[in-house]
């Protein structure tokens, strides 16, 4: 089974950070060749640190990655072809779709929404003009939408880490992390947050201490403002109650790792966002801003999902802090009353986790739709 995967990087990590995590797992699990077309490998080199950006073609645990040229050159469609978030297939790639024996299944990768429409739209072909069809899939928390990328091992290997301090400590370690015994962890991966301010001054001046871990990237400036001196990576401060402390931007396998062994992580955008889901862990989603708020909307279909089975006071604090951390105002009270309620935040956060895993994968969910697809045809 042949895919092609093409990327293009909009802007930040989510385009390419979806789509080569998709691809690896497709490879590893699913057996398939893939081909992952990047317009930009310098963003998918940040994520993949062993990635040389200026090659043509390389090969990545098993999955070939090729610089997307801006003039295309003639290669064979391959037999799934994944449009990422809507991107535009070359030309003549689409003709070469149409003219294989079995024409290329078309799907276009949506992203990320817990919205009801989504169950509605998933897997809907749209008629093209020289007589392919193209599949809109959607990836989502339902049985009804496409899933969640999630590799089969996933949950173990968490577990593996969390479960084990020895092993927990040695991975922190090797990022020259070595947080207090009852500090709490925190990791931050945000957008400019106007807030920011005013939650490092709540952590700073709690009756218990955190530790916060921050990747170098967007929110830095926030933070630098708030110390009032510029950072870099393996810098560390202390304010009161808080250490903060700068990370470099580590590779994707590293960040999940990262997750697991927090107590709270703040995170963005789509793979990040579910990535924390899986950790198991209390999370806050500093979601990507779009046109006429449209993420707001999003923001509280997950809410209403993410809150079945807290209490009311639970619900409260968890959507006024989320809101408080979208909109950066309020963040500060909100998080002091989230706090109070820290132990059932940590029961349901694994809850919603396992709870997830139970469902089929996005990457297997995928292979299926191929699969049904082709005997659709037959
Ligand atoms: O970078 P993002 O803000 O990406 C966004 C969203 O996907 C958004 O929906 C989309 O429209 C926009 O891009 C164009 O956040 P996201 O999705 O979490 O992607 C970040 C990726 O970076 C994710 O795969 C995790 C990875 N990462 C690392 O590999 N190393 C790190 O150190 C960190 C902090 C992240």
């Amino acid at each position: 089974m042949k895919w092609d995967i093409f990327c293009s990087v909009v802007d930040n990590f989510g385009d390419i950070g979806v789509t080569w995590r998709l691809a690896r797992q497709l490879v590893a699990e699913q057996g398939c060749a893939v081909r992952l077309w990047v317009d930009e490998l310098s963003a998918f080199a940040r994520i993949c640190p062993q990635a040389d950006a200026t090659l043509e073609q390389q090969w990545q645990e098993g999955v070939e990655v090729c610089q997307w040229p801006t003039a295309w050159q003639p290669v064979a469609a391959a037999d799934v072809v994944i449009e990422a978030f809507a991107c535009s297939l070359p030309p003549a790639y689409i003709t070469a779709m149409a003219e294989r024996a079995r024409a290329s299944l078309w799907l276009n990768l949506e992203y990320l929404s817990a919205e009801d429409w989504v169950e509605g739209c998933h897997g809907l072909p749209s008629m093209q003009s020289n007589g392919l069809q193209k599949f809109f899939f959607f990836p989502g928390f339902t049985a009804g939408t496409g899933g969640l990328l999630r590799e089969g091992k996933l949950l173990a290997a968490r577990d593996e880490l969390q479960q084990h301090p020895r092993a927990r400590s040695a991975f922190l370690a090797s990022l020259g992390v070595t947080p207090e015994p009852n500090s709490q962890l925190i990791s931050l991966f945000a957008y400019e947050n106007l807030g920011l301010g005013e939650w490092l001054g709540a952590l700073a001046d709690a009756s218990t201490t955190s530790h916060l871990l921050v990747p170098e990237g967007r929110v830095l400036g926030d933070v630098e403002r708030w110390l009032g001196e510029s950072l870099t990576a393996g810098d560390v401060r202390e304010r009161g109650a808080l250490r903060v402390q700068i990370l470099p931007f580590v590779a994707q396998q590293t960040y999940d790792r990262l997750l697991w062994c927090c107590d709270f992580n703040a995170v963005r955008g789509e793979d990040s966002f579910v990535r924390a889901l899986w950790a198991g862990r209390p999370l806050v989603w500093h979601i990507y801003k779009q046109d006429e708020d449209a993420h707001l909307d999003k923001l509280q279909a997950f809410l209403a999902l993410y809150q079945q089975g807290l209490s009311p006071a639970a619900q409260t604090a968890l959507s006024q802090f989320w809101l408080a951390w979208n909109s950066g105002e309020g963040v500060a009270a909100s998080w002091v009353n989230l706090q109070r309620l820290r132990a059932e935040l940590v029961a349901h956060a694994e809850k919603k986790a396992l709870q997830w895993a139970s469902q089929a994968d996005l990457a297997t969910a995928l292979v299926q739709f191929y699969r049904n697809w082709l005997s659709y045809a037959a």
